[in-house]
């Protein structure tokens, strides 16, 4: 059985076939179009899964925003350029005439992830640093989405009473600290307009402001994971999502962790499936599922 999966995040768009041995073939990846209205969105998709779909037998999609009932409810429309509400599986369905089915993009990244430690844990949370800051849950082996899907999402957790107001509404959100969004948001001066992964370069030549940025993010993101440990008792976080996954991200994260009380101290690992955490869980879950 081949599966069209697709995972839809703030940035970009990304599909790729995969196969029942979970092998990833003929990837793709666009920008995510930034528009209030559905209509960029369906047509981005659309001439993303074009050359794919007649090779596949169903979809299996990823996506940023609370996925209830197979649609699309951005928490954050900020990220998807204002978009509030898509009809994901309804579109896909239209587009492929294939059955699909819609999750979370952290919560399905959290299931692969989960799946790769091999039964080595029981519990465990994913987090991806990108866009936003997302986050999914495996308790006792099972994935926790929610009975509305909300479930896991960390990155709209406390992280500064005076911090920046977040998209979502509240004040000193992670995501409004810590993601891709915030750090360029928060650039200034010499820095003012780059993308997050320009404030990377910048930080490798020794560019002050931008260590700093990206300082104030590991910092709010190894807060946000000692609140995780004291939630959930995880015995192991994974960190994915282009950010997280940046050279350098992770070992600044844990320095700050190691500063927590040791009640809160967790294995911390990237993630294996690294940018195709979200594609390879969206598969699994529609395998799973016998779409
Ligand atoms: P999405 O949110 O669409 O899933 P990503 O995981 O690629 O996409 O996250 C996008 C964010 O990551 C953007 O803020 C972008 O500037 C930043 N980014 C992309 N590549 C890198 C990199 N190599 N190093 C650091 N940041 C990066
Ligand atoms: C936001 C929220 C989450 C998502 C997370 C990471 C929206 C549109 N998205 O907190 O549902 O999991 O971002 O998403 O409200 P990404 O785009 O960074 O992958
Ligand atoms: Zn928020």
């Amino acid at each position: 059985m081949i599966t069209l999966a697709i995972d839809i995040g703030g940035t970009k768009l990304a599909a790729a076939l995969v196969d029942d041995a979970l092998n990833l073939f003929q990837h793709r990846e666009r920008p995510t179009p930034a528009s209030k209205t559905p209509d960029a969105l369906h047509a981005a998709l659309q001439a993303l899964v074009a050359p794919l779909f007649a090779q596949a037998q169903r979809v299996a999609i990823a996506s940023t925003g609370i996925i209830r009932n197979g649609t699309l409810l951005a928490i954050n429309p900020h990220n998807l350029g204002g978009l509030a509400h898509f009809p994901l599986v309804k579109a896909l369905e239209t587009i492929t005439g294939l059955p699909a089915l819609a999750v979370n993009d952290a919560q399905a990244a959290a299931w692969a992830e989960y799946y790769a430690l091999r039964g080595a844990y029981r519990d465990m949370v994913f987090l991806t640093v990108s866009t936003g800051v997302g986050g999914g849950i495996v308790s006792a082996g099972r994935l926790v989405t929610g009975s509305g899907g909300l479930a896991g999402h960390f990155g709209h957790t406390l992280a500064d009473p005076n911090g920046p107001v977040c998209g979502c509404g509240r004040r000193g959100c992670v995501e409004a600290i810590a993601s891709g969004r915030g750090i360029s948001a928060a650039a200034q001066g010499d820095l003012a307009g780059c993308d997050t992964k320009t404030i990377f370069t910048h930080a490798r030549q020794d560019n002050e402001q931008a260590a700093r940025l990206i300082q104030r993010s590991a910092q709010a993101l190894a807060g946000l994971i000692a609140d995780v440990k004291a939630m959930s008792d995880c015995q192991c976080v994974v960190i994915g999502g282009s950010v997280g996954l940046a050279e350098g991200y992770l070992a600044r994260v844990k320095t700050c962790l190691a500063r927590e009380p040791a009640a809160y101290q967790v294995a911390l690992q990237p993630a294996y499936y690294r940018h195709n955490a979200g594609l390879l869980g969206a598969a699994l879950l529609a395998r799973r599922e016998e779409l």
